[in-house]
């Protein structure tokens, strides 16, 4: 994987179009913090062969690969055996199981395959994660990232309140 300034970017695929009430938080996120992204809708078991052609480009394009997927989410282990280009998984909640099922299709990976799994629907840690990667490649995403750290902070008073 070669690094250069067409490849800092971070590619967002989920598994339905479903998905992506929860995984527009990674784009809200990851504009804030003016770091380019790719949204699109990949499904493993519906549009496998976009899966397929995906994955094995990935590299060419892009630094991180945020992937969310509900149920028998195996769209982020399946995009990571395709590619070393590093994979955060955001397990969707589900009706049935409450993203339980999605959580542990995405976080019980094999050894050998790595996928980073945050939260059920966490999908802006996913995005401050993917942006903590692209730090270390990127100078501009670094400054942002800490002066996001540094009001984040600002912003937590030390009393609490009565609403
Ligand atoms: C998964 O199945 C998707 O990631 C989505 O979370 C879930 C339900 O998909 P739809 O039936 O809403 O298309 O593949």
């Amino acid at each position: 994987m070669t690094l250069n300034k067409k490849n800092i970017k971070v590619a967002i695929v989920m598994g339905s179009n479903s998905d992506y009430s929860v995984m527009r938080e990674c784009e809200i996120a990851l504009k804030k913090l003016s770091i380019k992204y790719d949204t699109q809708i990949i499904s493993a078991h519906r549009t496998p062969s976009r899966m397929f052609e995906f994955g094995n480009n990935a590299a060419k394009k892009y630094s991180v690969i945020i992937a969310g997927a509900g149920g028998s989410a195996h769209l982020p282990g399946m995009i990571a055996s395709l590619t070393i280009v590093p994979v955060i998984g955001v397990p969707i909640e589900t009706k049935k199981l409450k993203g339980l099922d999605s959580l542990l299709s995405i976080n019980q990976m094999p050894k050998g395959i790595p996928v980073a799994t945050v939260a059920i629907n966490g999908a802006t840690n996913a995005a401050l994660l993917a942006a903590s990667i692209i730090s270390n490649l990127d100078k501009k995403a670094k400054v942002n990232l800490e002066r996001f750290r540094r009001s984040q902070t600002k912003s937590i008073k030390k009393r609490p309140k009565q609403k």
